[in-house]
């Protein structure tokens, strides 16, 4: 294998200095110490004796990097004033670089050096070794190394699908049956009307449980299924080939389109045919206990409409409407129209919050905020009609920016206005459209910069579903990257997939299945229920944020440190479809970008 020139090594020094300090460090790893010994071993057979002084590790993603990437890892502090990359097959050194000085990120225990090895420029599995330290974990550098990950975690939807069952020769040792079919779902006094008595049934199947439980809400499966259409639309190329062993496999339509329309069919059937107003959510009472979905029989329930889901599904809808169209030319007609009538509904009933009910305990996913859901409807179908009084609807001018989540959909609209700046009307700005974009990928960018990590994360975005947050600020960098072609965005944005995937101070790759050290024992009823000691692979833990609603034995009460991989961490160990949604985004947009790079 050809060696590196170490001088044309360049490395990345972190620059300012720790504010607080803490000493609370701890273990967070023993749950899957045998895989870490496991990789151990095979790396020290082909290194060289190293004498350690420390066990702090080497931070670094444990799926490895792109040929044509930016790749940095995280030394912790140490007396060595070099760190080398190591052939991992032969033992050679092919990079050295020296280490910067260490500084401190507030979130985490122990300071930390940037070391960028972005030239490495050949194919293989390496190793970073500094005298003192642990090997790092061995990583690959190839030219897609995030393409298998990338799969799975589409994949994850579908063993989240209700009302079908898992055959073997798609879904392998997570086999299971079918539950919830949903073909009978009673109507909730709150949802009552002339036409629908409460407790009267309606059919509303299919569809993806929501998390760790087994309710379907409208709101977070939107944002979901926005997402998922979102890199249909933006990627079409790359998931036009991309078949992912499931039973619409083979059909001539893209899988990630045929998995996304379990949801969307779903979708449909939460419209009130009399008024176009969309129910909230369906799910049980209550939460039900661990046990598979075949295996709960608990009556479930469709709770009243409400704005959020109106806008939501209208925005959904619209979009849904314009990927489907070479496809399914009548369904998308019928998306269109659907998302029309809720459009209307949400201006006639433009401030109906969902109000949990008293009998009911399952996710309430509350957002009284409407407007940006107003912004985000109109700006989807205003794309998909050309109908200008939509796009007044946006108020352009005065409507922010923001990264994405579940009640803030700003980022959405805006995101998608841009992917569509060549064919809209000239009633857009789009200057305006563009600016709103990199406005808000620079505050992003900016933040990661001042970061010891490298990391665009403070401490407002350690909260609930802290991985999701990384993820949709990745998915804003590579919006940025879209309108103007500057590769600071994508390089930010793989900053942050790293930072899941194992550039972090809990030294977990926060996805299911996928490197060294994976979450075990997330917060996911098949995964608890089953008789498989894996989880199902593919889904993105939470991860860390220091609120610990659960009362479960943190390691640290640190933000970037404060997460358990137990069952008990509803709060740092549940998955949900709408925190996949944009690490699916991310990997398939950066795969593209690699795969279009041509190394200098
Ligand atoms: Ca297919
Ligand atoms: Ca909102």
């Amino acid at each position: 294998m050809k060696m590196l020139n170490p001088s044309m090594l360049t490395l990345a020094v972190s620059l300012a200095l720790a504010a607080c300090g803490s000493n609370n460090a701890s273990n967070t790893t023993s749950t899957s110490s045998s895989v870490v010994s496991a990789a151990s071993s095979a790396v020290s057979s082909s290194s060289s004796s190293v004498s350690q002084t420390s066990d702090k590790r080497i931070q670094l993603n444990q799926l490895g990097f792109a040929l044509a990437g930016a790749k940095v890892a995280l030394i912790p502090e140490t007396d060595a004033s070099h760190f080398s990359v190591i052939n991992a097959a032969n033992g050679n050194e092919v990079a050295r670089g020296e280490i910067g000085p260490h500084k401190k990120w507030p979130y985490a225990t122990d300071a930390v050096a940037q070391a960028d090895f972005s030239q490495l420029s050949e194919p293989g599995e390496y190793i970073v070794r500094v005298e003192g330290l642990p090997d790092s974990d061995t990583f690959v550098v190839s030219q897609d190394p995030y393409r298998e990950l990338n799969k799975a975690v589409i994949k994850a939807y579908y063993y989240n699908r209700a009302g079908m069952e898992l055959e073997p020769q798609y879904a392998g040792d997570w086999a299971r049956a079918a539950g919830h079919p949903d073909t009978k779902a009673h109507i909730h006094p709150t949802a009552a009307s002339q036409e629908r008595l409460a407790e009267s049934l309606i059919s509303s199947p299919k569809g993806w449980y929501d998390a760790g439980d087994y309710g379907k809400y409208i709101v977070n499966s939107g944002i979901s299924t926005y997402t998922l259409l979102a890199a249909l639309e933006h990627y079409p190329e790359l998931y036009a080939q991309r078949e992912l062993n499931i039973p619409e496999s083979g059909d001539n339509i893209p899988d990630l389109l045929d998995e996304t329309r379990w949801n969307l069919d779903w979708m449909l059937t939460m419209q009130d045919p009399a008024d176009g107003g969309v129910y909230h959510k369906l799910t049980t009472k209550n939460f039900v206990g661990i046990v598979m979905p075949a295996d709960t029989h608990e009556p479930r329930y469709v709770m009243h409409k409400g704005t959020a889901a109106s806008l939501n599904f209208a925005a959904v809808m619209a979009a849904a409407s314009r990927v489907l169209q070479p496809y399914d030319a009548a369904t998308a007609s019928q998306m269109l129209e659907a998302a029309k009538r809720a459009w209307q509904w949400a201006e006639q009933n433009p401030k109906v919050a969902y109000v949990q009910p008293d009998d009911v305990k399952t996710g309430e996913y509350g957002d009284a905020e409407f407007a940006d859901e107003f912004v985000w409807a109109a700006a989807e179908l205003y794309i998909s009609t050309g109908d200008d009084h939509y796009y007044q609807a946006i108020n352009a001018e005065s409507a922010g920016n923001a990264v994405p989540s579940w009640s803030q959909s700003l980022g959405l609209a805006w995101m998608s206005l841009a992917a569509h700046a060549d064919n809209l009307t000239a009633a857009a700005d789009i200057s305006l459209i563009n600016k709103r974009v990199t406005d808000l990928a620079d505050k992003i960018i900016s933040t990661g910069k001042k970061s010891a990590y490298g990391v665009s994360m403070t401490a407002p975005d350690f909260v609930w579903g802290s991985n999701g947050v990384a993820m949709n600020r990745a998915m804003m960098l590579v919006q940025a990257y879209r309108v103007n072609g500057d590769s600071q965005y994508m390089d930010g944005a793989q900053a942050l997939l790293d930072y899941v995937l194992g550039r972090n101070p809990t030294e977990y790759s926060f996805v299911t299945g996928f490197g060294v050290r994976p979450p075990m024992a997330i917060h996911h009823r098949q995964s608890e229920a089953d008789d498989v000691a894996a989880p199902v692979p593919g889904f993105l833990a939470g991860g860390p944020h220091s609120g610990q609603q659960d009362d479960c034995d943190y390691p640290s009460n640190l933000a970037a440190e404060s997460y358990l991989d137990d069952w008990c961490s509803y709060s740092t160990n549940e998955v949900t479809i709408n925190w996949n949604a944009p690490l699916v985004y991310v990997t398939g947009a950066l795969e593209d970008y690699y795969l279009n790079q041509v190394k200098p």
